[in-house]
């Protein structure tokens, strides 16, 4: 099945885990990654701004096909060269990144782009960008330490989201399992997690217990 058509059903699954290696104990994004697919997570996204190009390039070889082997759907944080490179499902830009029409053109139509919004204006723009990006970011709902400039939206902006994007959308920014309740009650479908889920020992018992939450809400 084409990849963009068919994301919503990897995307609805629940959580999507977010590498951040300093943040991992110790444990290298490999071992980390494998632990979020065991735990059922399909979608993950590879983050990673300190480290070199080479060492980026070599460790997505092996995380694409780890990610592939589970029938995962594997993006790239901020680089479209790499995601180009190791033949990755996709890319996540920011607002100041390449606009997404250029990323399209670059990334050709298979690939999945998604694009951080931050408020209102920010979010009926990516609606009219809709032909070329297959979903938002919604973001941070909370302040966060993993990334502690950026400024928290709050429920409302989630509210907002949830009420006007015409995409799938994931919220993201210091949800944690014990503050995670109120996100699904908005009624968030996908809910992006980085130090939670990464700082904890037992990484496949964590994400299970987070996925539970979130299906058994869609099942109330
Ligand atoms: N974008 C908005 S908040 C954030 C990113 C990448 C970091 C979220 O990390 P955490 O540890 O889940 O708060
Ligand atoms: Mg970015």
């Amino acid at each position: 099945m084409n990849l963009r058509a068919g994301m919503e059903t990897f995307f609805n699954t629940g959580i999507y885990g977010i590498t951040a290696e300093n943040l991992s104990n110790g444990r290298d994004n490999i071992e980390v990654v494998r632990e979020m697919l065991d735990g059922g997570i399909k979608f993950i996204q590879y983050r990673e701004k300190e480290k070199d190009a080479l060492s980026r390039y070599e460790e997505c070889l092996i995380l694409r096909d780890m990610i592939k082997q589970a029938g995962g759907i594997f993006i790239i944080d901020d680089f479209i060269d790499l995601a180009l490179a190791v033949d990755a499902d996709g890319v996540h830009i920011g607002q100041s990144d390449l606009p997404a029409r250029t990323v399209r053109r670059i990334l050709g139509n298979d690939k999945i782009i998604g694009l951080s919004t931050h408020n209102s204006e920010q979010l009926e723009h990516a609606n009219g960008l809709k032909r070329y990006i297959d979903y938002i970011g919604v973001g941070p709902i909370h302040s966060t330490s993993t990334k502690p400039n950026a400024e928290p939206v709050g429920l409302t902006y989630l509210n907002y989201s949830i009420k006007h994007s015409q995409l799938p959308l994931v919220a993201i920014g210091g949800i944690k399992e014990q503050n995670i309740d109120e996100i699904i009650q908005a009624g968030t479908k996908t809910i992006a997690i980085v130090s939670d889920i990464v700082t904890t020992d037992n990484i496949k018992e964590k994400v299970k217990r987070l996925r539970g939450k979130i299906f058994s809400h869609m099942f109330d």
